[in-house]
């Protein structure tokens, strides 16, 4: 499977869906407006919202049946990484090449442009659909949960904290990376593919199984990132705890357990499962 094509195929479903509701600049308050679209467009990978069209097609929906799980998923990844530029946070200039939103504009600016992109998600996410009430109901739960004090919040809590607590047997470290890992990265991914499959009108047992192939999957992806800042990075990373080739490994058992869990999909889970080897052995 050819994973630049998919994703240069399914981008631009995803951009005209972020294009339509997000508000335009020219609309008063304008800075605020500019700066929720600046790290918008033209954007990253857009690789959660790759894995909701990729979730859908392995369950026979067209991709367009999951654009508000694909534009929820990618507001939310944005919103987290304006806050996590702040200087409270990373202290980052410069994110894909251009500066952080708090940079180009300011603090409160910065502030406010995720908060606000956070409650368009959900918005995005509630939009008038084909999927059941139910589905779409259980996906705002999904996401909230994800991205709360039990998911992307705590784990970035968690994360600010690891710097200082270095002590510890290499096993439970390695616990509490991945515990991390789990929350900061991997519950965001997994809802972005348990989304999609609510929305694909999945049964309840394939929208648990998708969830924790996502799970394994995104703990995966972030040791790949881990591994990939392995210079840098002085913090929470596996490659500090286990070393580059035990990261690696682990990382591999972890995609493998994934790619295990949607085999029962059959080939029309080909383009995910391309995916999701993609997200852990990716070089950017
Ligand atoms: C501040 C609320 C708050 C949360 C911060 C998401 C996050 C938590 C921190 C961002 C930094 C980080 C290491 C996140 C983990 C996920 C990750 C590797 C993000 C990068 O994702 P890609 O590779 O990025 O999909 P692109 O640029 O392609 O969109």
């Amino acid at each position: 499977m050819d994973v630049p094509g998919y994703f240069a195929e399914r981008a631009p479903l995803v951009d005209a869906q972020l294009d339509a509701i997000l508000p335009q600049v020219s609309t008063p308050p304008e800075s605020l407006h500019a700066a929720m679209r600046h790290l918008v467009f033209p954007g990253g990978k857009r690789l959660r919202p790759a894995l909701a069209f990729a979730t859908a097609e392995a369950l026979g929906r067209p991709p367009e049946r999951v654009l508000p799980v694909a534009a929820a998923v990618e507001l939310v990844h944005t919103y987290s990484l304006i806050h996590d530029d702040l200087p409270c946070m990373d202290d980052d200039d410069e994110r894909r090449g251009q500066p952080t939103v708090h940079r180009q504009f300011d603090e409160a600016t910065a502030v406010l442009a995720g908060d606000a992109l956070q409650a368009l998600a959900f918005e995005a996410l509630a939009l008038p659909t084909e999927a059941a009430p139910s589905a779409v109901l259980a996906s705002v739960r999904d996401l909230a949960g994800a991205i709360g004090a039990a998911g992307l919040v705590g784990g970035q809590v968690d994360d600010l904290a690891f710097a200082q607590d270095v002590g510890g047997a290499k096993d439970a470290r390695q616990q509490r990376v991945e515990s991390i890992h789990r929350r900061k990265s991997a519950r965001l991914i997994a809802a972005a593919m348990s989304c999609a499959a609510r929305f694909a009108g999945g049964d309840d047992r394939r929208v648990d199984n998708l969830c924790q192939a996502g799970l394994e999957m995104g703990v995966a992806f972030q040791i790949a990132d881990d591994w990939l800042d392995r210079d840098e990075d002085e913090g929470c990373s596996l490659v500090h705890v286990l070393g580059s080739d035990a990261a690696r490994e682990r990382a591999n058992v972890l995609l493998q357990s994934a790619l295990a869990r949607v085999e029962e999909l059959g080939d029309a889970a080909e383009s995910l499962r391309a995916l999701m080897r993609f997200a852990v052995h990716r070089t950017v």
